[in-house]
């Protein structure tokens, strides 16, 4: 089976991690070949240019700059990670991808989405994802989990109002290609959002056998 591109969208505390984990398991025990990456980053390059929009600063990055960074970001991670894999038949998972964009520099900082879908254009060609697996849950809850964790980066440390538009921008674009995403309820225990995981790669890679 021809390798194809998969990745995993959430907001704050939505349980990515735990569900990276888990599919590189499953693809594991099907011997498929699985490259796990995550964007920003993916490439030393881009891990760099990761490290300097995470980064909390005293100057205030102009949202253009922010968007421009994460397209920076993208192109070489496209040119030496993800296509060179899909070449080679390997399936790839990513930690985030372009939709993240359109949901935090759209949604979130209120950039036009039709120049996002531009710069998408210029630095993917038609590359999409095949699937795209939402962890869907509400604002409150998702901050209430991160909050235990030890300190906030940049993004992290926006208002509660940034998050509730990230996750409205997220959700207009699953309704809007219904065909490629899969929405999970990740207000659910750890377990139960794994087991949601699962039945849309099972039931996923039945279509696709
Ligand atoms: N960004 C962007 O702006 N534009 C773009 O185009 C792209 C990205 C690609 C870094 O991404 C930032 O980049 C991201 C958007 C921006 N900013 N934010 N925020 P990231 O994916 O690396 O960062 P992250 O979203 O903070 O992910 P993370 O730190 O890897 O989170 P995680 O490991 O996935 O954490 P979590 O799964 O959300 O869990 C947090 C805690 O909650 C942890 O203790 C868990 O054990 C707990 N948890 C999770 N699920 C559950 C359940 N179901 N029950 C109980 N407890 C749970």
């Amino acid at each position: 089976m021809k390798g194809r591109f998969i990745t995993l969208e959430g907001g704050e505390g939505a349980g990515k991690s735990t569900c990276l984990e888990f599919i590189a398991s499953y693809f594991s025990r099907r011997q498929l070949p699985l490259l796990v990456t995550r964007e920003p980053g993916g490439t030393p390059l881009a891990e760099e240019i990761r490290h300097l929009l995470l980064q909390k600063r005293n100057e205030q990055v102009a949202p253009d700059t922010e968007l421009l960074l994460v397209f920076a970001a993208r192109a070489q991670h496209l040119e030496h990670t993800i296509l060179p894999a899909l070449r080679r038949g390997e399936w790839v998972l990513s930690d985030r991808f372009t939709d993240a964009t359109y949901a935090y520099q759209g949604g979130g900082r209120g950039l036009s989405m039709q120049r996002i879908s531009e710069l998408e254009r210029m630095v993917q060609g038609t590359l999409r994802p095949d699937l795209t697996l939402l962890l869907d849950l509400p604002v409150e809850q998702g901050l209430a989990r991160a909050d235990a964790r030890a300190e906030r980066d940049r993004f992290e440390s926006e208002q509660h109002a940034f998050f509730e538009r990230v996750r409205a921008a997220y959700r207009e674009r699953s309704l809007a290609e219904p065909e490629r995403f899969r929405v999970i309820d990740a207000s659910r225990t750890l377990p139960e959002v794994v087991q949601g995981v699962q039945t849309v790669l099972d039931e996923w890679l039945e279509q696709g056998l």
